[in-house]
């Protein structure tokens, strides 16, 4: 039996929590980050939501929404490379300042799994959908299934078939983190990954969200770190949020954004808690950490962004109110 000061206790700091709103309005500063250089173009559409006064939820959302329609763009969305057996399978998750999320993994056809993910959120008691089913209730959702391999996207899998290896391989000048080698299509200096974007309104409200078309060439089936809540996104209303790219196997191995809020929560900074979260996977897998690339971007509650890589060439898209479109280099472990 609890003891009744126990339970006094209990008591006050649940009240502590129902009274916090999520939202800091008096010292926020709005922003939108995203990850790598094609956030620029995601975080334009994002601040569109947010300098007319908008959610951040709805920011995200329309942010997300850019690189799934990109053919240029082979990781996210239409276009993205398929998995070995040839089909396009898409991981996506979104997350709000109130705690509620959705996410699809595995789910084939649809362009936009990000919006079919906050309809997860929205419209249902769950917080993830995979494959058949995840298509199934998309389509109930009104989306309209479509063939997402692009010819150019099925050339580069033909060709990567000639070989078909499969190592994670890091390869600072050409962006292929994550990516097996063989996902490099020669010339293409433009391989891509995962976009996750973090939004803070002029509310003081945060929402994230994260849509990829993960692993070139993936066994059929595998799911990344994106549609896992607290893997490749995370977001406390009261403390920051957080997400990343890279190999997601190494993410969900340490519940990566999950573990950069916590460390934001105990008082890091948003670079610190990047710093630290990386730092734990170079530290328990010191062997697989010199080849393979993960980064994770954060965002807290009054604005501040960190960002942090295992290896170099991990870039984060950052606007506000004073600049729209820049991009900056993360640190990282090796150079
Ligand atoms: C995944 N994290 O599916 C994603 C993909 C990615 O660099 O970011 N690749 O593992």
């Amino acid at each position: 039996m609890p003891h009744r000061r126990d339970l006094f206790k209990t008591t006050l700091a649940l009240a502590g929590l129902a009274g916090a709103t999520g939202a800091h309005a008096a010292t926020a500063k709005p922003v939108v980050v995203s990850t790598w250089d094609f956030g620029v173009a995601a975080n334009q559409a994002a601040w569109d939501v947010i300098k007319g006064g908008g959610y951040a939820l709805d920011a995200v959302e329309a942010g997300a929404r850019i690189p799934e329609v990109d053919v240029k763009n082979h990781s996210v969305g239409r276009a993205g490379y398929p998995d070995r057996d040839g089909h396009v399978s898409l991981d996506a998750s979104i997350m709000d300042e109130k705690w509620r999320c959705g996410a699809v993994a595995a789910l084939e056809h649809i362009e936009h799994p990000i919006s079919v993910a906050r309809l997860v959120m929205e419209k249902t008691p769950h917080v993830l959908l995979v494959g058949a089913g995840a298509l199934q209730f998309a389509i109930e959702q009104g989306f309209k299934p479509e063939e997402l391999l692009t010819p150019e996207s099925e050339a580069a899998w033909k060709d990567w078939l000639k070989t078909a290896k499969y190592e994670p391989v890091a390869n600072s000048e050409v962006s292929t983190y994550g990516h097996a080698p063989g996902s490099i299509v020669p010339g293409d200096k433009h391989n891509h990954d995962t976009l996750g974007i973090l939004a803070l309104d002029q509310q003081g409200r945060l929402s994230g969200a994260c849509t990829t078309s993960g692993m070139a060439w993936k066994l059929r089936g595998r799911v990344g770190d994106s549609p896992i809540v607290g893997a490749g996104l995370y977001v406390d209303g009261e403390v920051g949020a957080a997400t990343s790219t890279g190999v997601g196997e190494e993410v969900i191995r340490n519940a990566g954004s999950f573990l950069v809020v916590e460390l934001m929560r105990q008082g890091r900074s948003p670079q610190q808690a990047c710093e630290e979260a990386v730092m734990r996977i170079v530290l328990r897998r010191p062997e697989a950490a010199k080849t393979l690339q993960v980064g994770f971007l954060a965002l807290n509650t009054k604005g501040d962004v960190g960002a942090f890589a295992i290896q170099t060439g991990f870039v984060y898209a950052q606007c506000d109110g004073t600049q729209t479109d820049r991009v900056v280099a993360s640190k990282s472990v090796f150079s």
